[in-house]
């Protein structure tokens, strides 16, 4: 990636309304390996084996080893540029969303504060008897499989499997911010899960250009009026640089 186009910087500069979707990608400098690449954690797991609903039916111990596995990996990465430039984009816009589709928690850790999460959080359980949901980064998880302390009853990871539906109010905010939105930036997603990987695509057609920073191409560069091709880390740093925004970290 040589340069940043003027209209591009121009685009960040007098933005209104602006929406960021990331992916595994943002999270990749800081450690946290993604699903799909050539480490990836599908590489040694095949989704349908752990990520859904049947498999933790099936043996929610294994279903737990494998998140015990992430969240001790996940505890003590820290957020890397990119996740910095997105938590202070946000400040800069009136009207400014953050859809993550990451489950690791690192954009808050970055001071991100106006985001959804679309598939949920890896430091939240849920009680698969009452629906209760709370906090727990204990690592490692003193118990496998944990259990509810109030009724007895499972607990399983407050993520969004496959074949489960995304939280409502997440993904409605998340629409509403791709139909709104002037400028979509498109960060570490290889666009192929669902619904998320629509969203570019909507914010596109509704009249918004969309900015895309992937070492790779994916099936959203088609979309894209700009495409950035290199690590997110890196990039952001150059966008902030460009935008006089101070990274701190
Ligand atoms: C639903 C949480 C309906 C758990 C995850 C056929 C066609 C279309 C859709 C479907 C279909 N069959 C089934 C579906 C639906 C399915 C789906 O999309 N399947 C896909 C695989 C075909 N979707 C669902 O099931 C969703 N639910 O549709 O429900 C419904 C409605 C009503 C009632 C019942 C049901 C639920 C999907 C959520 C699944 N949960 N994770 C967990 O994490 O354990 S998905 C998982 O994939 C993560 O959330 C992850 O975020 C997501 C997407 O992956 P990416 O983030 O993009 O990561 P990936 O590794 O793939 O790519 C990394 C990218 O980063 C790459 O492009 C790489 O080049 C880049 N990169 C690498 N390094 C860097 C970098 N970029 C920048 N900088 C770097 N340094």
């Amino acid at each position: 990636m040589r340069e940043i186009p003027r209209d591009l910087i121009k685009g960040l500069r007098e933005g209104q309304n602006v929406a960021v979707l990331t992916g595994a990608g943002v999270s990749a400098e800081s450690g946290v390996p993604t699903f799909r690449g050539q480490e990836g954690l599908w590489k040694r797991y095949s989704p349908q084996e752990l990520a859904t609903p049947q498999a933790f039916a099936q043996d929610p111990k294994l279903v737990w080893e494998w998140y015990d596995w992430r969240r001790s990996l996940i505890a003590p990465l820290e957020p890397n540029a990119a996740h910095r430039f997105i938590a202070a984009l946000e400040k800069r816009y009136p009207h400014f969303l953050l859809i993550t589709q990451n489950i690791d928690g690192l954009h808050q850790k970055a001071g991100s504060t106006r985001l959804v999460e679309l598939h949920g959080n890896i430091w939240k359980l849920r009680c698969t008897e009452e629906g209760t949901v709370r906090d727990d980064k204990r690592v490692p998880l003193p118990q496998i499989p944990p259990l509810c302390d109030n009724c007895g009853a499972l607990l399983r990871p407050h993520v969004v499997w496959f074949g489960e539906p995304l939280p409502p109010d997440a993904l409605n905010r998340a629409m509403e911010a791709a139909e709104d939105c002037d400028l979509f930036l498109v960060v570490g997603t290889s666009g192929v899960v669902y619904p998320a990987a629509a969203f570019p695509q909507i914010a596109q057609s509704h009249k918004a250009k969309v900015l895309e920073i992937n070492p790779e191409e994916t099936p959203i560069t088609s979309v894209t009026t700009w495409y950035l091709k290199g690590k997110a880390g890196e990039v952001c740093q150059m966008l902030a640089r460009a935008l006089d925004l101070p990274l701190g970290g």
